[in-house]
């Protein structure tokens, strides 16, 4: 087991202690002081507020939670919220044993608490977070080397990302007013999820720390001239705000929240740069941790349900997720201690099913120094150190961090989204590790990465790739022929397809077009270019290569997949 650090990732406030990312360099010297916006306190939230108070999970069956309402009230607790859907609720309460009394109830299935610390006041009446005044940066969008790297720059000519696709940030909220995100920030989609209850009041999503707005940058900045650019700057973004004020920790019940807010609002894809407080794994063991991990899984599950994409970073600690044994940094709301844990533990929401998880590498792929890693417990990477993004009050910084790397593979999947509207999250998961490439593990790791350079447990599948998403890669031969890459392709057996041009280029006469792999059923003509033709009944996934060949017999070609599905 090597641990060499113990620090977390997404908190702002723990930069010194924990480092969890580390500023670069300040672009933007802002030396601005927030200054409170006055917003009308709404009708009174008829919740408890009291020293001792505690927060519990009690889970029942889902659409089953009704059920234990009475039995939560007469052992001395209160529901805060409700997930009806996953059989999830929020209890409030001071009784010292109220979870043991709960865990005898008739319909409880689990029961635990989902802190060490006292509910904050501020849960019985949460305030709205001030907006941040705006100092624009005028700065020019100079080319930037995370961009580059994954071809996010020949995406854009292509294809930026299409409005229909929203991706939400679980984080400490994102600044909507910054001049780089207004334009693309989808309030309908966004609100607070601090505490664990959904708070939709304008502005509930804004932040109490830069991290959300950072990551938020990454993914969909405008291409606008100024700053920088998102990877899918076309795109669409929503702040579920999960971080509370003062603690800007992200609580088990908030995260809850916020899954099934992005779920039930037709969210496309979540990115979560953080791990759920405050424990840095949750051990089956404990019943609180217990459940804590059976409700976060059941949220993640939903959003799976719904068609949601969920990208999440690998973690900031350079620790080997596969060969877990020791945490002495939980529980980090009250007074951490050293613990042994065991691979059962898990890193939530990061270690649970079919999401996507994202390790960093620097500017020379090479995987970041901080980067947890894992036989089979990455399955991308991105770029994420140097990685400069939005702050909140209209500037700019420049950060390192898991955190930094999971925005730019939500970007991609957003690009996805875009091209091939109708992916299901399982497609895109496909997409996202079928076009990544391939980066071998270094010859210096001595060993501790395991794995082909197909697939391996410091870079997962390899580095995500915008521009191949859209169908953005350019193949050049010596020759001076190129071939444009289509994106992937989807059809129907038994129906045509729709007809895809082939174009290539040259200025040695005119091109001839060839085509190997096609499905069944289509043909490609070898003057103008179009694959045409009745797709064969019978699913596939076919690797098409085409040629573009010019008047000297000079030669390029490019390859795509069609995948091709029955009735
Ligand atoms: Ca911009
Ligand atoms: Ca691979």
């Amino acid at each position: 087991m090597r641990r060499l650090s113990f620090w977390g990732f997404g908190r702002f406030y723990l930069v010194v202690r924990k480092a969890l990312y580390s500023v670069v360099s300040l672009v933007l010297s802002c030396g601005l002081v927030a200054v409170g916006v006055a917003v009308p306190a709404t009708a009174a939230v008829p919740a408890r507020s009291e020293a001792g108070l505690r927060a519990y999970f009690v889970i029942t069956a889902p659409k089953q939670t009704a059920a234990v309402s009475s039995a939560i009230t007469a052992n001395g607790g209160s529901v805060y919220a409700r997930y009806d859907a996953i059989g999830v609720l929020v209890v409030h309460s001071a009784t010292a044993d109220f979870a043991a009394k709960l865990r005898s109830v008739g319909g409880v299935q689990k029961v635990g608490a989902t802190r060490t610390s006292d509910v904050p006041a501020a849960a019985a009446n949460p305030a709205v977070p001030p907006a941040a005044p705006v100092r624009p940066d005028e700065s020019p969008e100079i080319p930037r080397s995370d961009m580059e790297q994954i071809g996010a720059d020949k995406a854009w000519a292509v294809n930026p990302g299409s409005k229909a696709v929203t991706v939400a940030v679980l984080d400490t909220g994102v600044d909507d007013q910054h001049p780089d995100l207004r334009p693309n920030f989808d309030a309908a989609r966004s609100a607070s999820c601090a505490y664990g209850k959904t708070d939709v009041r304008p502005g509930a999503w804004r932040p109490v720390g830069e991290h959300g707005t950072h990551v938020a940058g990454s993914i969909a900045a405008a291409k606008n001239g100024k700053g920088m650019v998102g990877v899918a700057p076309g795109a669409r973004i929503s702040s579920i705000r999960v971080a509370e004020a003062g603690s800007q920790l992200f609580f088990p019940e908030n995260t809850v929240c916020a899954f099934v807010f992005a779920a039930d609002k037709g969210v496309s894809i979540t990115n979560n740069s953080y791990y759920v407080d405050p424990w840095l794994f949750a051990c089956p063991t404990d019943p609180d941790q217990d459940a804590i991990a059976e409700a976060v899984r059941r949220s993640v599950a939903y959003a799976d349900s719904k068609g949601v994409v969920n990208v999440a970073a690998a973690g900031n600690e350079n620790y080997d997720l596969a060969e877990k044994g020791e945490d002495d940094t939980s529980p980090n709301d009250s007074q951490p201690g050293p613990r042994t844990v065991t691979n059962e533990c898990l890193s939530l929401p990061t270690e649970l099913p079919n999401v996507v998880v994202v390790a960093s590498v620097d500017s020379s792929s090479q995987k970041s120094n901080f980067s947890n890693y894992g036989a089979a417990k990455i399955s991308v990477a991105a770029p994420g150190e140097d990685v400069y993004s939005t702050i909140p009050g209209g500037g700019y910084q420049s950060l390192d961090g898991t955190s930094m790397a999971a925005p730019h593979v939500a970007g991609v999947a957003a690009l996805l989204r875009s091209a091939n509207p109708k992916l299901t999250p399982e497609q895109v998961r496909a997409r996202l590790a079928a076009q990544a490439n391939d980066l071998a593990c270094p010859v210096a790791s001595g060993g501790e990465c395991a794995g082909s350079a197909a697939n391996n447990s410091y870079y997962g599948e390899g580095l995500v790739d915008a521009a191949e998403a859209v169908g953005a890669t350019t193949t050049t031969s010596a020759s001076g022929v190129t071939v444009t890459k289509p994106s992937e392709q989807l059809g129907v057996g038994g129906l045509p397809a729709v007809p895809l041009q082939i174009k290539g280029s040259s200025s040695k006469g005119d091109i001839s077009y060839s085509a190997v792999g096609l499905p069944p059923g289509l043909t490609i003509d070898a003057e103008r270019g179009w694959i045409t033709g009745v797709l064969l009944r019978g699913a596939g996934r076919y690797k098409v290569t085409v040629k573009a060949q010019d008047a000297e017999a000079q030669v390029a070609a490019a390859s795509f997949y069609w995948n091709v599905w029955s009735f």
